[in-house]
């Protein structure tokens, strides 16, 4: 997963600290002009290097995967504080994160500006004036770095946040798993994959959405049950619970909707079909209407019924699905 190798986002103060300890280390092992050159281009160096670190680990959102995009910008959403743009507007999500970079990008070159400015001041001077010279040098990079504070939190947060995203693969097949509750889809998704389904938490559904896998042809599907999403209507949806159901978007290959005509799951059939037109609507991939609980009612018209208490035609619903994924494998060139 794209954000998982993430390394730690140091904050400010850690990083003057250790650049001004390893400034004074180098010093110490010199004496007149040049210890206080030394420690100027060691504070720098390291300022530098740091801050740089911090973007450069970051993958390009540019080219990231618009699934991986849409889904880090909802749950950004959901745990990240807006941040104040140069223009007064209010950012969020993966904008306020590609700003803070940006500002953490100019403190690092900010940082090497000052210290090619002093490094032209310290060269002829007398050791008196070097010194004082290079002590300005580290109150103005110190306060360059702690003026990028808030960003270099904000920063580790979404690292937090993002690095602990389930192990979807936008490249393998998906089908997602839609429905009011209660309908069955659970049970449906046990019923058909491996026992190492992950159960992922957003900060943006109490409810953990659920991923499995399962094997057809050698072809690994993924196979993800949705509530808290997919499981009401879209006028109902917050704004990051919307953008969630978008980066769903990219990822479906198949839908499977399911209904329960039984009454049993609390909710009426025709608001059940409602919310399956508007999942038709919504998504360009092929939705599938099941009806399920048949050993209680089969009395709606859908494209295929099954029990999945009684194991009944589970296994041809399954088919249906991945026949309308339709994959075809990348096959190595001849
Ligand atoms: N009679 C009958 N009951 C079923 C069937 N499938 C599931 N159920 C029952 O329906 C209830 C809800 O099933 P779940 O699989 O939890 O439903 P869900 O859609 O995942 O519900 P949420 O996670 O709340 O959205 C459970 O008590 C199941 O045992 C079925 O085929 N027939
Ligand atoms: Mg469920």
């Amino acid at each position: 997963m794209i954000f998982e190798a993430l390394p730690t986002t140091p904050r400010s103060e850690e990083l003057i600290d250790k650049a001004f300890s390893r400034a004074a280390r180098s010093g110490r092992a010199k004496s007149g002009l040049e210890a206080q050159q030394s420690m100027l281009q060691t504070a720098g160096n390291i300022l530098s290097d740091n801050l740089e670190n911090v973007v450069t680990e970051w993958p390009d959102f540019g080219v990231v995967d618009p699934f991986y995009r849409e889904l880090a910008d909802a749950v950004l959403r959901g745990s990240m504080p807006s941040r104040a743009g140069d223009d007064g507007t209010e950012q969020v999500g993966v904008d306020a994160l590609r700003a803070s970079l940006s500002e953490v990008t100019w403190a690092g070159r900010q940082v090497e500006a000052i210290q090619r400015e002093y490094n032209g001041k310290l060269r002829n001077a007398d050791l008196e004036t070097a010194r004082k010279h290079r002590k300005q040098a580290f109150a103005r990079m110190a306060d360059v770095v702690e003026e990028v504070e808030t960003d270099l939190l904000r920063i580790g947060e979404a690292r937090n946040a993002l690095r602990d995203l389930p192990d979807i693969r936008p490249d393998e097949p998906a089908i997602v798993v839609a429905g009011y509750p209660n309908v069955g889809k659970s049970s449906f998704v046990n019923a058909v994959t491996r026992a190492d389904n992950e159960i992922a938490r957003y900060p943006f559904t109490t409810r953990g959405i659920q991923i499995g896998h399962l094997e057809r042809d050698h072809v690994r599907y993924q196979i993800i049950d949705t509530p808290g999403l997919l499981d009401r209507p879209a006028d109902e949806r917050n704004d990051i619970e919307s953008q969630a159901v978008s980066a769903l978007g990219h990822l479906a290959d198949a839908v499977l909707f399911v209904v329960d005509a039984s009454g049993a799951c609390g909710y009426p059939t025709d608001a059940q079909l409602d919310l399956r037109d508007s999942v038709v609507d919504r998504f360009d991939a092929p939705v599938i209407t099941v009806c399920n609980k048949s050993d209680r009612s089969d009395d709606v018209d859908a494209d295929a019924y099954m029990s999945v208490t009684d194991g009944e035609r589970v296994e041809t619903v399954l088919d249906l699905a991945v026949d309308a994924v339709d994959w075809e494998p990348d096959l190595p060139s001849r």
